[in-house]
Parts: structure tokens; sequence; C-alpha cells
């Protein structure tokens, strides 16, 4: 087993010798994009108490009444968000947060002679929710008072990440290389 794994990283080691820059910083991108999606980590501020808990998408649950707005990595998406929890004491309610203002831990470089925001591929990955697969199974907590702490794990996203290494995208959600620009005509 431990053989085959040694293997295996040699093959991958070995294409990404062979293949060109741009494939290899797709490569290191979408290993540092399937690591973040891993954790989420929130610290905002506002009015109310509530807390929250989620068990895997089965047990989505909330208490207490709270709007709180700051810092939010939701895995690979970075930026400012908000959290909502509205439940009435002691019925349990939900909790969701939403990204006002996100951007990418890691995004595909565009391609040579266009503006960042210009691209077709940029808007597409942008337009990219995290995939339903990989959160099924996530675990996380949060509590706010004022200020709001949420953090969380995905079993799931963990897995993607361990078999992205060895260049398996299971949850669909690596960017691919643009293909290599063709040869101008007559050469
Ligand atoms: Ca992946």
């Amino acid at each position: 087993m431990r053989q085959r794994t040694v293997a295996w990283l040699a093959v991958v080691v070995l294409a990404l010798g062979a293949a060109g820059c741009a494939t290899r910083s797709y490569y290191f991108g979408n290993r540092l994009n399937d690591l973040a999606d891993v954790v989420q980590v929130e610290l905002t501020f506002g009015m109310g108490v509530e807390a929250h808990v989620k068990l895997t998408d089965l047990l989505n649950l909330g208490w207490g009444f709270s709007k709180s707005r700051g810092f939010v990595m939701d895995g690979r998406r970075v930026g400012v968000g908000q959290r909502s929890t509205g439940a009435i004491i002691p019925f349990p309610g939900t909790s969701d947060v939403e990204l006002t203002d996100a951007s990418w831990l890691w995004e595909p470089p565009p391609p040579p002679g266009e503006a960042p925001s210009e691209t077709a591929d940029q808007k597409k990955w942008a337009d990219r929710p995290r995939s339903s697969w990989g959160s099924m199974l996530d675990i996380e907590a949060g509590l706010t008072l004022l200020a709001g702490v949420h953090l969380g794990v995905s079993p799931l996203e963990a897995v993607d990440f361990i078999f992205g290494i060895f260049a398996v995208d299971l949850a669909d959600d690596d960017v691919k290389p643009p293909p290599p620009a063709k040869p101008p005509p007559g050469k």
C-alpha cells in the first residue's frame, strides 16, 4: 500500500516535471483551493445573541437572533459576509452565511494580454458555488454575542484534497488549464 502511494506520487512528480509552467501553476493552485475548502472560519460583529451548530446536511440548527457582519473564509472563498440566525428559543431555527464581497484564494491567471475581470473563464469561476457534494458532511459550530465566531471542517473536502494530490478531482472543482495556443497556420 505504502509502495503504491510512493509510486503514484513519483508518477505525479514526473508528470509535473514534464508539464509546462502553466499546468504546474494550475496544479498547485487547485491543491491550495482544495486544502482551503476543508475549513470554514468567521469572525463577525453585530447585534444579537445566538448559537448554531451543523452536523452534516441533515442537522443544521440555530438558536436566538442575530445579524452580524465581518471576515468570512468559506473554504476557497474569502471576504466579507453576513451571518443571519433566526429562531425562537427553544425551537430550533437555521443559521446561514452569505458572502457579500468575496474573492478566491487562488484564481486562474488571465490569458496573456487580457484584463483579469474581462475573461470568460474568470467570470465562470467567480459564479461557481462550493460543490454540494463536498459540503454534505460538514461539521460547524458558532456563537454570537456582539462578536461572533464560527468554525467548521469538511471531511469530504479533505478526501477531495488527498485525491487531488494524485490528480483525481472527486469534487469536480478544479480549474482546468487552457489548451495550448495553436501555432499560426503555415508553420
Ligand atoms: Ca478538487
